[in-house]
């Protein structure tokens, strides 16, 4: 079947079937410009595409999928050291978005333009479900992102899950203002959109204000976004008229659900994944929705828990263990890196998601946190500890530094930096020297300086101590 199948169907020809931060688009106009860019880029081994929330580049994100071309998404605010490495690992010669010639140039690729008032039909053939749909850059415990592989069919089977857990359909108006450069605002956000024919709304920024005025019946949001828009009464008490608010990409917090309930008066969906597997549990638009947990496998998704002495852990909703999952929705791998593929890989072929989670004796599963303190999840976003320590070690005046995730009321966790300095610096020029080169969301919000870090025989940096405090 299609991956667009609505936007190639006959359905919807609403002149705003998508509204991407206040431009409206019909899905003939969508499909037109498309068509363009999957007549310039066919052959191509890879289009990045400078993903700001607009509609040129949901354009050029469906131009490469309609030519097979994988698509590879680049943070707008990466920094040239991330930006190098996301298109000189996937390989892409094209960059789409942006400022065009300007951006390309200074990444040393090959700009690919995007103009909305172009109509051309394609007429290519339905590229095979095996082909890569996008390589999608997610950051691990050391060294820089890895680019992991996502089929079409895995997309697919994701989305089709997604749609029956959640009632999902054309009827629905989707509203969120997720950046586009992940699984949870492009994949889910737009082809999500794109596959069940709703309507899209997208707010540019996720502020509780432009959410109160989307007109969703469906909403995403990170758990940042439910936290700040429960602080906002008259926003929350405007999403009334909803019909699903889904959260995930971190842990929800108790009081943000019940505050969320009280003031929507809907209980929210939790759902969980990873950029690996896509989508895999979920709590269902008729089923239970509790507070802490993430609801049962997605149709066509097995899950279990594995003890660290590798023996499997009981279902009794106490007991803990690492997440293993298996299923259609499941990457490819990750790109060029054979070794890192093999270590989140079972022997008989679980994904390893590096995620400590209960299942209860119904089947609800809670995650419980995450093995490794080098993952950081930070308004929802994944940062690996590592990189960001590796970015301050290019600063001459960074003798060393570790880097946490410490608690944090609005993010869920916020980077902080321990630096032992080798000259003057300020915490505010290390941050700001961590933005330009990476993104600005992977910045330290804290520093601390230090004269020196707390070390185990081994000199590995007891980072549990740092957090301690
Ligand atoms: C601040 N800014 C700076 C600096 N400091 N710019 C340059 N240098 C600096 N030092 C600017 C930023 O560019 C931005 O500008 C503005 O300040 C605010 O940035 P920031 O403070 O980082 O934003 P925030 O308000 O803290 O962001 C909260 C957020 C964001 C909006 C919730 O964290 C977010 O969008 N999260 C979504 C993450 C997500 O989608 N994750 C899905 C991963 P300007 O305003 O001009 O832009 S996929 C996944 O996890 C799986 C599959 C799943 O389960 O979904
Ligand atoms: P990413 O690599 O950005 O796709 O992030 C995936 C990670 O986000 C998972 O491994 C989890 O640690 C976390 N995550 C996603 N959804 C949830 C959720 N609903 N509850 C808790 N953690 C989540």
């Amino acid at each position: 079947m299609d991956l667009l199948t609505a936007l190639q169907g006959s359905y919807g020809d609403a002149p705003d079937a998508l509204r991407i931060d206040g431009r409206p688009l019909s899905r003939e106009q969508l499909l037109g410009a498309a068509g363009a860019v999957a007549a310039r880029v066919g052959g191509a081994q890879a289009l990045a595409v400078l993903a700001r929330p607009t509609a040129e580049t949901v354009v050029a994100v469906v131009g490469g999928l309609l030519a097979g071309v994988p698509v590879v998404p680049v943070p707008p605010d990466a920094g040239p050291v991330e930006r190098d490495h996301i298109l000189r690992d996937s390989g892409a010669q094209l960059l789409a978005g942006g400022d065009g010639v300007a951006d390309a140039a200074s990444a040393g690729v090959e700009a690919l333009p995007v103009d909305l008032a172009e109509r051309h039909d394609a007429g290519l053939p339905e590229p095979a479900a095996e082909r890569p749909a996008f390589v999608l850059y997610t950051s691990g415990t050391t060294g820089p992102p890895k680019g992991a592989v996502l089929s079409r069919r895995a997309v697919a089977a994701d989305l089709d899950a997604l749609a029956a857990a959640w009632d999902w359909t054309a009827e629905d108006t989707l509203a969120h203002g997720l950046p586009l450069f992940h699984v949870h605002g492009l994949v889910l956000g737009v082809l999500g959109a794109l596959r069940t024919g709703s309507r899209l709304v997208h707010t540019g920024r996720p502020t509780p204000e432009a959410y109160a005025k989307a007109g969703g019946s469906l909403y995403f949001g990170v758990p940042t976004v439910w936290s700040r828009v429960v602080a906002d009464e008259p926003a929350a008490q405007a999403l009334a008229g909803a019909r699903l608010l889904v959260s995930g990409s971190a842990p929800l917090p108790v009081p943000v659900f019940e505050r969320l309930a009280a003031l929507t008066g809907h209980r929210p969906i939790e759902r969980y994944g990873m950029t690996e597997t896509l989508i895999t549990v979920s709590t269902r638009a008729d089923g239970e929705r509790r507070p802490g947990s993430v609801g049962l496998p997605l149709a066509g998704i097995a899950t279990r828990l594995v003890g660290e002495d590798g023996e499997p852990v009981p279902s009794d909703g106490e007991s803990v263990g690492e997440l293993q999952v298996s299923g259609p929705t499941l990457f490819d791998g990750y790109l060029n890196r054979p070794a890192a593929d093999a270590e989140v890989r079972t022997a008989d072929g679980w994904f390893r998601t590096g995620d400590v989670a209960t299942i209860g004796p119904d089947g609800f599963h809670r995650i419980v946190g995450r093995a490794s303190v080098d993952l950081i999840k930070s308004g929802g976003f994944k940062i690996g500890a590592g990189e960001v320590e590796a970015a301050l070690r290019d600063h001459p005046a960074v003798a060393d530094a570790a880097v946490v995730g410490a608690p944090d009321a609005d993010l869920g966790q916020r980077v902080v930096a321990f630096v032992v300095a080798a000259g003057e610096v300020t915490g505010d020029q290390l941050s700001a020297f961590v933005a330009e080169r990476l993104s600005v969301h992977k910045r330290p919000r804290e520093v601390v300086l230090v004269g020196e870090l707390p070390r185990n025989a081994m000199g590995k940096v007891l980072k549990k101590r740092l957090l301690e405090g």
